[in-house]
């Protein structure tokens, strides 16, 4: 076979293992999603991804899928074989006993307990490894695993919905609806890819929202899932004043509440308090806060809050990317600004976004950005 065939048949393979790990993006937290094709003269021998943290990877599972035929297979795994003892054994062992041929890799695990040690012990053993096909496929995958391996910090992304004027409610509070139900809808959906929702107080004590996944919600062209994970619901309430009564108390998930200090407060049994350091003014230093998280294994937040939150956690530059819902209808100067930044007198020191998608979503526009450092 040439080699331009051979990449040709590598990439097919590459993509069939990417499909089986998008069948576990709604499960696998804190684990990223991993799939993996075993096959023998270009046929697919073997298959399997990773469902959840603590039971078997991918590798593990297409090993045993394939039986027999796994002797002087090819594997195609959509991220580096583990090298490490964690919740399961390391792969690599398991690809060296099964007696695997050679293996392709999408790309290198960022995990510092593996990073690149597991491409090395396959090679020491004899075994032919190529790297980086359908590489930013595989990391589209995983966003939040990533950029916490590599910076210790979860991936943050904050959902804004406003009125074509950028406001989001009247000066009298009323809010509902601003955007059309495909726009909730979507948000059910992106809700459901995070690990974490994250919230103010003062949205939480207004609206007394439950900051659930509620599947059947969501867009009619996205299949429900049989299996999701709710979402951590998370709190930031500096001055104590979430209390038991709120409807996000339920069973679905725990309830975790941000706070400077451990007080009597908030007893509920799902609700379990996160001290993290002051900021000068006395509030929740939101950087320690991400810190804590990623500690507890938050790859992935959903900010849900108000103008006020936003605009501290953009001017912290503590946003990873930016979803914004906009509706079609203009609500006036006296209705309630989306966003609460500092006064700008150099226009030239304006946040820029850098806008990487752009769609209809029903009557709205849903715009995702990144900001750009400042
Ligand atoms: C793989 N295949 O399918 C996955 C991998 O605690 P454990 O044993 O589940 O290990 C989790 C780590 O293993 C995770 O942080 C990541 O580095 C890697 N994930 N590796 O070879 C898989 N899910
Ligand atoms: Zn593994």
């Amino acid at each position: 076979m040439t080699s331009s065939e051979q990449a040709r048949i590598d990439h097919l393979m590459m993509h069939q293992a990417l499909q089986l790990a998008r069948k576990g993006v709604l499960t696998t937290a804190p684990n990223p999603a991993v799939g993996c094709v075993l096959t023998k003269n270009n046929q697919i021998v073997g298959s399997g991804w990773h469902q959840r943290a603590g039971a078997a990877h991918a590798e593990v599972n297409a090993i045993a899928d394939a039986g027999d035929a796994a002797v002087g297979a090819t594997a195609y795994v959509t991220l580096e074989p583990c090298s490490h003892f964690g919740r399961t054994p390391p792969c690599v062992n398991a690809l060296i006993d099964a007696k695997i041929a050679r293996v392709v890799v999408a790309m290198q695990d960022p995990n510092p307990q593996v990073a690149g040690n597991g491409i090395s012990r396959l090679r020491d053993a004899g075994i032919e490894v190529d790297v980086g096909v359908l590489e930013s496929a595989a990391a589209n995958l995983n966003p939040g695993f990533i950029h916490r391996m590599m910076t210790q910090l979860p991936w943050v992304r904050v959902k804004l919905a406003a009125s074509m004027d950028a406001r989001t409610a009247l000066a009298n509070g009323q809010s509902q609806w601003i955007t059309s139900p495909q726009s909730r809808a979507d948000v059910q959906y992106w809700r459901a890819h995070s690990d974490a929702i994250l919230s103010g107080a003062d949205t939480v004590l207004a609206d007394n929202p439950r900051l659930t996944v509620r599947a059947a919600q969501w867009p009619e062209s996205r299949p429900i899932p049989t299996q999701l994970k709710q979402p951590v619901r998370i709190i930031i309430d500096s001055q104590n004043r979430i209390h038991d009564e709120l409807s996000l108390f339920d069973e679905l998930s725990p309830v975790w509440l941000i706070r400077t200090q451990e007080t009597d407060a908030s007893r509920h049994p799902h609700c379990h308090q996160v001290i993290v350091k002051a900021a000068e003014n006395g509030k929740v230093d939101l950087h320690d806060m991400l810190v804590e998280l990623a500690l507890r294994e938050i790859n992935l937040i959903w900010t849900e809050c108000g103008a006020t939150l936003a605009g501290v956690l953009l001017q912290q530059q503590l946003v990873n990317e930016l979803y914004l819902y906009q509706s079609s209808q203009l609500l006036g100067h006296q209705a309630r600004a989306m966003l609460e930044l500092s006064e700008l007198t150099i226009l030239q020191q304006a946040q820029q976004i850098q806008v990487t998608d752009w769609r209809q979503v029903g009557n709205d526009r849903r715009i995702i950005g990144v900001p750009m450092p400042q």
